[in-house]
């Protein structure tokens, strides 16, 4: 029999991984923000989530994991491909991130768009009992809330978008846009990370279909609908953790041992994507370090690239161009045992990712358009020390908030060295005054406030925190 739930959560993927243990196969809660801050909401409210587990071809049956329900719906190869990696990675990804890189329209990219859209739609129609709330997440689920509203006009739906919502000129390009304008305007919330983003969405609203509007609160068939800002965050607690346990600060030691004990390490860690910046940075290190004003060994670069849609066709030239660069400054600058760069294509644990983070005088984020970025605020918070030093590109979603970080244009090459430099050589106290004032703006910010606030908006009373 199914469980019906009172609140459930939408989300392309489940929070969680199917890994092998001495006992056999077992579903295991992935580590992530999202998670963290639903899951009291979630477990108080019996609730379910809905999404796709991995794999491919028949999907495994609704199980419990930790207070919550999960409710795993099917992909087929061919769906993952056009969907997931077509319509969501190769469409609406670059298009939404100002077509920083070229998107492609495919119809049967679009078709299958549809149909997954209303697989979900489905699945959380018969998991939400009456009256129930429904949040749907992200870019890949567009469609869900105008398909869910058709068949449940009884719950109250949220939509949150994780990444930026283009101007009206760029959405246009899309063949698929006045049914994603119309999927999201199924929502009575519709969320995004910035009020810029909020501001695109109403005006397209007008421009597209016409509807009036008043502040963020649209009128669509006599029902009102409300875009609003909520910036997401991080889990604020569990960095601050991380960054005060001496495993990790012996183990952050141990890594500027292995590194050479130079006296600036510089840091990157990203998923290798396109929108965030690495060959920019690289090129800007390989400047930095031609015209002089660093040398090797005494400012060393650490870049992790964590694999990511390797299967996309802009994420496979991404991974040659960057690794071109990379071989271009060792060639150049390093010498035998002593790299200039440390590329690191591979995925790491949270807690040698916090010590990565100790371990880095200088931080450096530089998406060329990025919804948030988690990692800037994951910097900030795990610095229990208040030691080190932000650089932070204006176009990623947490510059509204981290004002105090070496804000640059990642569009021009002078700028974004012109704040290395200044990241590496700022005075130490000056330096912990910045520290300071982000660290206090992300306690009172973190990831449950970023919950709390939208659900608080789409009328769902307050939880209680675990
Ligand atoms: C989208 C939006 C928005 C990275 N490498 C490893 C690893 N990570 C973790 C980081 C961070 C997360 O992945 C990346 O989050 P970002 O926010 O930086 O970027 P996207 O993946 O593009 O996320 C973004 C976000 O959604 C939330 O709304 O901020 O703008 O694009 O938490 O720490 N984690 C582990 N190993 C790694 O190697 N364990």
């Amino acid at each position: 029999m199914t469980v019906r739930s009172s609140f459930v959560v939408v989300a392309n993927r489940l929070p969680v991984d199917e890994v092998t243990t001495p006992e056999g196969r077992q579903w295991r809660r992935s580590p992530g923000g999202l998670v963290t801050a639903l899951h009291p909401v979630l477990a108080q409210h019996q609730g379910t989530w809905v999404g796709w587990a991995g794999g491919v071809g028949a999907a495994p049956e609704p199980f419990d994991l930790e207070g919550i329900r999960l409710h795993p719906v099917p992909l087929s190869a061919e769906e993952l491909e056009r969907y997931y990696e077509g319509q969501s990675n190769a469409t609406i990804w670059p298009l939404y991130h100002d077509a920083v890189e070229t998107p492609a329209y495919k119809r049967r990219w679009r078709e299958a768009y549809r149909l997954v859209n209303a697989r979900f739609a489905e699945a959380s129609a018969e998991v939400a009992a009456e009256g129930a709330t429904v949040w749907v997440q992200d870019y890949q689920l567009q469609l869900v809330p105008a398909m869910l509203r058709e068949l449940r006009p009884d719950l109250r739906i949220g939509f949150f978008l994780h990444i930026p919502f283009p101007p009206i000129e760029l959405f246009m390009q899309m063949p698929l846009r006045a049914e994603v304008l119309r999927g999201l305007l199924g929502a009575d919330l519709v969320g995004f990370q910035q009020r810029l983003a909020a501001q695109n969405f109403v005006r397209l609203a007008r421009h597209l279909l016409g509807l009036r509007y008043e502040g963020q609160m649209i009128q669509v068939d006599g029902r009102q609908v409300k875009a609003g800002a909520f910036p997401i965050s991080i889990d604020v607690a569990e960095m601050e953790r991380m960054g005060a346990d001496p495993a990790v600060q012996a183990r952050a030691k141990q890594i500027r041992t292995e590194l050479g004990d130079p006296k600036t390490v510089i840091l990157g860690v990203d998923r290798l994507d396109y929108t965030k910046g690495i060959e920019l940075r690289l090129k800007a290190f390989r400047e930095l370090l031609s015209d002089g004003k660093l040398t090797v060994p005494d400012a060393v670069m650490v870049q992790v690239a964590t694999p990511s849609r390797e299967r996309v066709e802009h994420y496979q030239a991404l991974r040659v161009k960057v690794e071109r660069e990379v071989g271009r400054i060792n060639g150049e600058f390093g010498r035998v045992g002593v790299p200039a760069v440390h590329y690191l294509h591979q995925s790491y644990s949270r807690s040698e990712l916090a010590a990565l983070y100790c371990a880095a005088d200088v931080m450096m984020v530089t998406p060329l358009r990025d919804g948030m970025n988690l990692v800037a605020k994951e910097y900030v918070a795990t610095r229990a020390d208040s030691g080190g030093a932000l650089v932070l590109s204006e176009f990623a979603g947490a510059a509204t908030e981290l004002r105090q970080a070496f804000l640059c244009n990642p569009h021009d090459p002078d700028g974004v060295k012109d704040a290395l430099l200044r990241a590496v050589h700022v005075d130490k106290v000056e330096a912990r005054r910045r520290m300071r004032i982000m660290q206090r703006h992300l306690r009172t910010h973190d990831v449950g406030h970023w919950a709390r606030s939208f659900l608080n908006e789409l009328g769902v009373p307050e939880t209680e925190d675990e």
